[in-house]
C-alpha cells in the first residue's frame, strides 16, 4: 500500500475499505502501515506529518509490532528508552536525525534541551516534555505475546534491562510531576498528549503571551484543511509555553513554582495507574524485589485516591484541576470517564463512569456512526467534530477504554467496543482520527498507532 501524502484517505492506490474487508486483509493493510513507517528499529508516527519517534505513539506501535515480530516490538521500546533523560523522563519526541529541520516544527533547535543537565548527551536529540506512559502496558502485552514461544528467553532478557528504566520513568512521574504527593500527575503542556483539547482552553486563555521568536508551521501542509488542526492562537500559546520551559531549564522544581500552565491531569494519571498495574506483572516476570513491588503498589493506591478526589458529585465526571486557580476544569471530554481505565477502581466510581459511557454524552449518542468514545462530548458547547482533539474519535483512546472495560470484567461492553472499532477501521482505514457522525477520515492517513491497535484488536 502506498500513498504520496499523509492526507491520502481516499487515495486510489489504497485497497477499498468497507464492511466487506476481511479481517485478514485488514491485518495485512495494518501491517503495511507499520512496515512503511518503519525506520529500522523505530517507527515514524506518520509518514509526513510526524516524521519522528513520538513517545506514546511508539508504545502503541510496539503493541502492533508484537503481532508481527515480537523482538522488533521490544526494539521499538529499547530505542525510545535510549533517549530517556537522567531524571527518568521519557521525552515526547525523539528526533529522526535524517529528517531535516523543515520536516516538522518545533525542531530540536527550538527545544534546545541542552540547557537542562538532565537531557541525554551523545544520543538522539529530544524535545523537553513527555506524554502519557503507555510503555509498561505495551511491554506487558509484548511479554504476554512472547510467552510460550521461542522468543520468550530473548524477550525476558530484554525485559530485565528495560525494567529499571520503566521504574525510573514512573518514579519521575510520581515524584517530579507530583511534588505534593496528591496522586495526580501535573501536565505542563498541551503537547503532553491531548493537544488542543478544550480541557486546556481556560488555562491557555489566561496566559499573557510574551515574545515568541518567529516560526513557520509545518503541520498545515500535511492535512487537507486547517480546520482539522489547532488554530494559530493555540500555536502561539504552545510556543510561548515552550519558551518558558526553556528559560526554566526544564527544571521541575522551578516549573512547579513559577510556570503558568500546571494542570493535575486525570487522564495522564489514569494511564500511569494502568501502566503501574502492568509494571507489577513485569515485576513478577523479572523477579523484582519486594521493595520495588511495594513502591509500585503505593503508586497505584495514591493515584486511585487522587482520581477519586477529582470526581464531581453532580456530573459524575473526573475533572482535571487547574493549579493556577485550584478549581476543577468542568469540560465533558473522554477524560471524565477515566475511572474506567482502572480495573481496581471503587465499584461505585466505575458504575458512574459506565453510565456516562453509555449515555448520549459519549458512546451512546444517537448520531454516532459507530458507538465509540469521541474526544469531546457531542453535548459539550465547544464540540467540533472535525477538529483534532475537540470532537473526533481517536481509535487509540478507544483502545484504552476497551482495555479498561475488559480488565475490569465488563466483557460485553468491551467486546461491543472492539467490534465497533474494528468496523470503523474497516471503513475509515488507518486515519489519525475521524468524524464521529460521518466517519470521515481526518488528520494524517497511515497513522502508525491506529494501525497498531487494529492489529491488537484483531488478535484479541
Ligand atoms: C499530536 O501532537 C503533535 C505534537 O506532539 C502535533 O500535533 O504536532 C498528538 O495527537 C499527540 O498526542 C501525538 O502523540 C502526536 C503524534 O501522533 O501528534
Amino acid at each position: 500500500m502506498s500513498t504520496d501524502s499523509d492526507t491520502g484517505h481516499s487515495s486510489p492506490s489504497l485497497p477499498a475499505y468497507g464492511s466487506t474487508l476481511t479481517d485478514v486483509r485488514l491485518a495485512e493493510n495494518a501491517a503495511d502501515v507499520l512496515r512503511t513507517n518503519d525506520m529500522g528499529g523505530w517507527t515514524k508516527a506518520a509518514p509526513l506529518l510526524y516524521p519522528h519517534q513520538w513517545s506514546w505513539d511508539s508504545a502503541f506501535v510496539s503493541i502492533g509490532w508484537a503481532q508481527l515480530d515480537v523482538r522488533r516490538a521490544m526494539t521499538e521500546q529499547q530505542r525510545l528508552f535510549e533517549a530517556q533523560w537522567a531524571n527518568g523522563m521519557v521525552p515526547q519526541i525523539v528526533f529522526n536525525p535524517l529528517a531535516g529541520p523543515e520536516s516538522y516544527f518545533p525542531d530540536p533547535a527550538r527545544w534546545a534541551v541542552e540547557v537542562s543537565p538532565e537531557a541525554p548527551v551523545g544520543v538522539a536529540e529530544t524535545s523537553g516534555i513527555c506524554q502519557p506512559p503507555v510503555h509498561a502496558i505495551a511491554v506487558a502485552r509484548i511479554w504476554e505475546v512472547a510467552r510460550g514461544t521461542e522468543a520468550e528467553a530473548g524477550v525476558r532478557a530484554e525485559l530485565r534491562s528495560l525494567f529499571p528504566k520503566l521504574m525510573a520513568w514512573h518514579r519521575y512521574l510520581a515524584e517530579n510531576r507530583d511534588p505534593s504527593g496528591s496522586g495526580l500527575v501535573t501536565t505542563y503542556h498541551p503537547w503532553e498528549g491531548i493537544d488542543n483539547s478544550p480541557r486546556w482552553d481556560a488555562v491557555l486563555a489566561r496566559l499573557e503571551v510574551g515574545e515568541v521568536p518567529p516560526y513557520v508551521r509545518r503541520d498545515l501542509s500535511h492535512v487537507a484543511d486547517a480546520g482539522q488542526r489547532p488554530d494559530d492562537t493555540a500555536y502561539d500559546r504552545f510556543l510561548w509555553l515552550l519558551e518558558l520551559l526553556k528559560a526554566y531549564r526544564y527544571d521541575d522544581a522551578v516549573i512547579h513554582e513559577r510556570y503558568p500552565f500546571l494542570v493535575k491531569d486525570v487522564f495522564f494519571t489514569s494511564v500511569l495507574l494502568m501502566a503501574n498495574r502492568s509494571l507489577l506483572t513485569l515485576a513478577e516476570a523479572v523477579g523484582a524485589t519486594e521493595g520495588e513491588r511495594s513502591t509500585i503498589a503505593g503508586w497505584i493506591a495514591r493515584a486511585r485516591a487522587g482520581i477519586a478526589a477529582t470526581l464531581d458529585p453532580e456530573s459524575g465526571m473526573a475533572y482535571d484541576v487547574d493549579m493556577g486557580t485550584g478549581e476543577p476544569i468542568e469540560v465533558a471530554t473522554f477524560a471524565g470517564m477515566c475511572p474506567l481505565l482502572d480495573a481496581g477502581a471503587a465499584g461505585a466510581d466505575r458504575a458512574t463512569a459506565l453510565s456516562l459511557f453509555d449515555s448520549e454524552a459519549f458512546a451512546g449518542h444517537p448520531e454516532l456512526r459507530w458507538a465509540m468514545v469521541p474526544s469531546t462530548s457531542p453535548m459539550e458547547g465547544c464540540f467540533d467534530p472535525r477538529n483534532y482533539w475537540r470532537g473526533p474519535v481517536w481509535p487509540i483512546v478507544n483502545w484504552l477504554f476497551w482495555r479498561g472495560l475488559r480488565d475490569g470484567g465488563d466483557v460485553e461492553r468491551a467486546e461491543a467496543l472492539r467490534q465497533a472499532s474494528l468496523d470503523s477501521l474497516r471503513h475509515v482505514g488507518f486515519a489519525e482520527y475521524f468524524h464521529p457522525t460521518t466517519g470521515e477520515g481526518l488528520g494524517s492517513a497511515m497513522q502508525s498507532w491506529t494501525a497498531a491497535v487494529a492489529l491488537d484488536w484483531l488478535a484479541s
